[in-house]
């Protein structure tokens, strides 16, 4: 029989696995705790020679279930959902990492992965080599700063903010000739869009609270990989540090992310539309977007990603000024963080999302000072076209 499309897992993947009542939808398992039949079927449980739950930041059914749903979609083995996505972040980096290690990373990430790494992991001992983004493009610039003492390789793509696109192939590539993990941060993309593990990529991290969740409700993250190397995380960080996801989040999660492909190609065809329409307009200096031909990564976002993302950046002729006056002009669209939400959202990493760089730092990954970014809702797209255009013409 053929596979099963993406589009079908997305929908009923995993969910056959977990038939505990004759419900459509799986009932959420709001527990803590769980009751063993007698003393030595606790103590099965406990050392594993039975299967069975222990305790919720161990594991919950309804977590279980997202979790699987999410190793499915992603082509992993096993999968480990956590409270955020910062919590999935830290989750993969601190058992990997001592004092005395480095990891190696693209300098163009979230401005709290990027705080993460270049405070607190260097606080603990672990440095980060972080790569300008010309050099993530050349495999011998990524080779470069691996050593001895190096313990993984970490981007995002496409980036926050800058929408940069980075080779998963050339740079798991570049991992295994060294032995390394290379972890992919999958936010922007989704796994409807992009499949780092089939490219290559030991880990996928995810802030699940976008694109999966869908519906800006909910806070959560996942970590996908192989068996091995989740049971690994799980016994050196999850079980004991208790970045557990909540099973009511879990839940919520489990039914935002059926309407994953729907809400994507709804997401992409948008921005496509609005990232064409803002590279026209006369008050518009660039506009990144994986899909506009002028990009840089656009022939390799064609080839790695099956649509170019509901994400982009513009910069607004007037630099900082001309930006605020377009975010402070807006009647749709809705100034805040966060992004992958059925609203469109629009927000200034400079001083949001990435104030945790300084202005050097932030010159030298191309983040402008006026950059906006924009994240393209649901909506119908000539309506936030509009809200655009009346906004621009106030700047
Ligand atoms: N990775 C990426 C690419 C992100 O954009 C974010 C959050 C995280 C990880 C962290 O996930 P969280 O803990 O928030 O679930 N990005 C945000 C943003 O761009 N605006 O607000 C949050």
């Amino acid at each position: 029989m053929k596979p099963l499309a993406k589009e079908t897992l997305i929908v009923h993947g995993a969910h056959a696995d977990h038939v505990t009542s004759l419900d459509l939808v799986p009932p959420i398992h709001m527990t803590a705790t769980y009751r063993f039949n007698d003393a030595d079927h606790g103590a099965a449980i406990f050392s594993g020679a039975a299967e069975g739950f222990v305790y919720t930041r161990i594991g919950n059914p309804t977590v279980d279930l997202f979790q699987k749903k999410m190793a499915l979609l992603e082509g992993g083995e096993d999968a480990i959902a956590t409270a955020s996505g910062m919590a999935a972040i830290a989750s993969v980096a601190l058992p990997l990492t001592q004092p005395g290690d480095n990891i190696v990373s693209c300098a163009t990430l979230y401005g709290g992965t990027y705080s993460l790494f270049n405070h607190h992991l260097r606080r603990m001992g672990v440095a980060p080599r972080f790569l300008r983004p010309a050099d993530c493009r050349a495999e011998a610039q990524v080779a470069s700063l691996i050593d001895s003492n190096t313990r993984l390789l970490y981007m995002e793509t496409p980036a926050n903010p800058t929408l940069d696109v980075l080779d998963i192939a050339m740079w798991a590539q570049v991992a295994k000739a060294h032995g390394l993990p290379l972890v992919v941060d999958n936010t922007f993309a989704s796994p409807w869009l992009q499949s780092p593990l089939a490219l290559g990529a030991d880990i996928v991290v995810h802030s699940a609270t976008k694109y999966i969740g869908g519906h800006g409700d909910i806070i959560g993250g996942v970590i996908v990989g192989t068996a091995e190397m989740m049971g690994r995380i799980r016994e050196h960080h999850s079980h004991h540090f208790g970045p557990a996801m909540s099973p009511f989040n879990a839940w919520l999660f489990l039914r935002g992310v059926k309407t994953l492909a729907l809400r994507m190609e709804r997401h992409c065809d948008s921005a496509m539309k609005i990232a064409r329409w803002l590279d026209a307009h006369p008050k518009v200096d660039r506009v990144h977007y994986p899909g506009l031909p002028g990009h840089p990564g656009h022939a390799l976002a064609a080839r790695q990603m099956k649509k170019f993302g509901g994400m982009m950046a513009f910069e607004v002729k007037g630099g900082l000024a001309g930006g605020k006056a377009v975010m402070n002009n807006l009647r749709l669209c809705i100034l805040a963080v966060s992004l992958g939400d059925c609203e469109t959202l629009i927000q200034h990493p400079a001083s949001m999302t990435h104030a945790t760089y300084t202005p050097q730092e932030r010159a030298a990954t191309g983040i402008a000072e006026g950059l906006v970014r924009l994240s393209v809702g649901i909506e119908d797209a000539d309506d936030i076209i509009a809200d655009l255009d009346a906004a621009l013409a106030a700047a």
